[in-house]
């Protein structure tokens, strides 16, 4: 199972780390759970989404790393700033933002010596299409509740992994992530309304901004299976409906025991971490859609 790529890149001094990682704090970059231990210390910034891409033929700059923005003029200001606010001079170290045969623009920055970056944005990220109102994948501040079945604990386990790692790189607080274990599915619903109906609007102290559910269900070894997966599922939404707060669905249906075990991230996807993740978007969309003042076509 793939999850993720970390590019590193290795600092050869001190100053130079501090001077890297100030660089990239200044850019808006989620920051990441950094470490530090007797052999040195790390510090991660963390973009929403990553590719390895293989290339024959030219390379589009001599940066190894090339870094997608949606507003690249805005970036590169915040490079200039960050230039001038070490009281240097950047031309020798920045060029100017170009096109490039890809419908898009490019600039290069070498903010230490052997680190060079491009950022880049598409002409037209939208590619005609329009602008719709979505969530972004950022959980820095906000607050979540997992409830997980122990029925079936080999791959509830599992889903609840993914869960903690899609929060916990996508920038939540191990303190802000509350986990329930209920008996099995069937008990999910109740937990979940239960901590739904503790926010504030419904007069209770700990809320939470999403509940992400967690179970298992296997229909060779599960009498009456549709009747308790109907009523799980009917149970989770209803929660979901009347208290506005989002309930995400990672309740497993399966047909046996190795289709779970795929489904729990053994050969590809963890639907654990997938309905986490659903949870941080639909966060920042509902906290999007409650705004004031959004105008149509902002997009932002
Ligand atoms: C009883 C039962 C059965 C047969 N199968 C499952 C299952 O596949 N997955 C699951 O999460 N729970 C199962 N349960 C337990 C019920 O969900 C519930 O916990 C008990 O009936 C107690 O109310």
């Amino acid at each position: 199972m793939i999850k993720g790529i970390t590019y590193v890149r290795p600092a050869a001094t001190p100053i130079e780390f501090d001077r890297l990682t100030s660089f990239f704090s200044a850019l808006g970059f989620t920051p990441g759970k950094g470490w530090q231990d007797d052999s040195g210390r790390g510090a991660a910034f963390l973009a929403p989404l990553g590719n390895l891409e293989v290339i024959e033929g030219q390379l589009p700059s001599e940066a190894g790393v090339f870094i997608e923005v949606t507003q690249l003029d805005a970036v590169r200001e915040a490079i200039l700033a960050w230039f001038r606010s070490c009281n240097e001079e950047p031309s020798a170290h920045l060029s100017a933002i170009a096109e490039t045969g890809w419908k898009s623009r490019i600039f290069t920055v070498t903010p230490a010596p052997g680190h060079t970056f491009s950022f880049w944005a598409w002409t037209d990220p939208l590619k005609g299409k329009p602008v719709a109102v979505e969530g972004d994948l950022s959980a820095e501040g906000m607050r979540f509740a997992i409830v997980a079945a122990r029925w079936n604990a080999v791959i509830t386990d599992r889903l609840l992994d993914g869960a903690l790692d899609a929060l916990l790189r996508s920038g939540a607080a191990r303190r802000h992530i509350e986990i329930v274990r209920v008996p099995g599915a069937w008990e999910v619903p109740a937990a979940a309304r239960t901590i739904a109906e503790r926010v504030p609007a419904f007069g209770g102290p700990g809320s939470v901004d999403a509940i992400i559910t967690l179970g298992c269900l296997i229909r060779g070894e599960t009498a009456h299976y549709e009747a308790i997966y109907n009523e799980v599922a009917r149970g989770i939404g209803q929660s979901q409906q009347e208290t506005g707060i989002p309930h995400t669905f990672g309740v497993l249906t399966c047909e046996n025991l190795e289709q779970a075990l795929h489904r729990a991230g053994v050969k590809a996807g963890n639907k654990g971490f997938e309905a986490a993740i659903a949870a941080i978007e639909m966060v920042s969309l509902r906290r999007k859609l409650l705004e004031t003042g959004f105008e149509i076509g902002d997009g932002a």
